[in-house]
């Protein structure tokens, strides 16, 4: 049978309708039906397809810096990062554009999926819709909210995406820097069972135990998490990628600023550095608010969790998991970390507690 392909080159293949009748069922609130991009296998709404081309032909500029990185990973804590070092260094509070949530000052690319669902209300992303109503006059909704807004944005730009490095422009690495942050799968796991739970436009029901096994076998959106990781694992060396991990950013966030600060050719003093990583500490972002519209979630539960600034610690899975999660977890992270030299700090039982 004949398999679309995106620009990427990549092909595409539908779920049939035995598959989405086994399919998580928050994934089934797509109008679309859901997606598979080969070989290996990233599961998206089935509109994804239309915003991954318009992503891929979305022209890149030399100054603009991407964040990387699969959901619940840290991603919006390195956004927030970098977004100051490159936008208000000084942290000037008069800055106009810091009185925009995150969300809107900085677009994750990859958000555009979600307009496909179709428990999603205009007031869930008001912020964003009304952004696109100044400033993408005339353009098209369907086109993508996120990828539209990020297009007008002046330069430099700090842009987001879940999405993994391969499905983006063959030249983003030539063009622009990259910094990619991963993250203890099973504390992932745990981040992104909480986010699901709240979203008003999801419905999931399952338990912690069940939506891990999901993303162990590649059964959520934006999965697989290996492929994901190890992608940008193996561009490393690339002098346009910065491979983080969340578990660096908490044992030394001073370090990781430096090493930044030079990634990015920035030259911010010790000082200005210290400053950004106060302001971007976990109680400083909670307090500052929202980087999303709260509307997005439900707002009781959301509220009782946390919100987006939930925890924000390393081994919260130590109160979640099962010790027979746990090994099946471990087994899991060591087949595929295997001769890839990859440590995944803090994963395994033994390892040092939580903080
Ligand atoms: S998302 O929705 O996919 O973009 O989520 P993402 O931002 O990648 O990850 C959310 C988790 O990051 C934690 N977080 C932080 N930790 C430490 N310091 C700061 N400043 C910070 N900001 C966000 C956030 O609390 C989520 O982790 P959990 O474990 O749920 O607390």
């Amino acid at each position: 049978m004949n398999k679309p392909r995106l620009l990427s080159g990549h092909e595409t293949e539908l779920l049939t309708s035995e598959e989405l009748r086994k399919a998580s069922e928050d994934l089934l609130k797509y109008k679309s039906g859901l997606v598979r991009i080969l070989p290996d296998g990233w599961l998206y709404p089935a509109i994804t397809t239309r915003y991954l081309d318009r992503l891929y032909n979305m022209e890149l500029r030399p100054d603009d810096v991407f964040i990387i990185g699969f959901p619940k990973s840290g991603t919006t804590w390195m956004q927030e990062i970098l977004w100051v070092m490159l936008r208000n260094p000084d942290l000037d509070p008069n800055n106009e554009e810091m009185k925009e949530p995150l969300w809107v000052r900085s677009l994750d690319v990859s958000f555009d999926l979600h307009l496909d669902n179709d428990k999603l209300a205009k007031r869930d992303i008001k912020s964003l819709a009304e952004k696109f109503s100044r400033v993408c006059s005339g353009k098209k909704v369907e086109d993508g909210m996120a990828i539209q807004i990020a297009e007008s944005q002046p330069s430099p730009r700090v842009m987001k995406s879940h999405f993994p490095l391969e499905l983006h422009n063959k030249d983003l690495l030539k063009k622009c820097k990259v910094v990619y942050v991963a993250r203890n799968p099973k504390d992932v796991m745990v981040s992104y069972y909480y986010f699901i739970r709240a979203m008003r436009n999801a419905n999931y029901q399952g338990s912690l135990e069940k939506f891990a096994r999901e993303i162990k076998k590649g059964d959520f959106r934006f999965c697989p998490y290996w492929p994901h990781v190890l992608q940008a694992w193996r561009q490393r060396d690339n002098p346009n990628l910065y491979f983080t991990t969340y578990e660096d950013m908490k044992d030394d966030i001073m370090g990781q600023l430096r090493n930044i600060n030079k990634f990015l050719g920035k030259n911010l003093t010790k000082e200005q550095l210290k400053k950004i990583a106060e302001f971007t500490s976990f109680s400083s972002m909670k307090t500052r608010g929202e980087p999303i519209d709260k509307a997005f979630f439900r707002e009781d539960m959301w509220k009782k969790q946390g919100g987006m600034f939930r925890k924000g610690i390393k081994g919260d899975w130590k109160n979640h998991f099962s010790p027979e999660l746990n090994q099946e977890m471990d087994q899991w992270i060591r087949d595929n970390v295997k001769d890839t030299g990859l440590n995944i700090q803090y994963a395994f039982a033994d390892a040092s507690p939580t903080k």
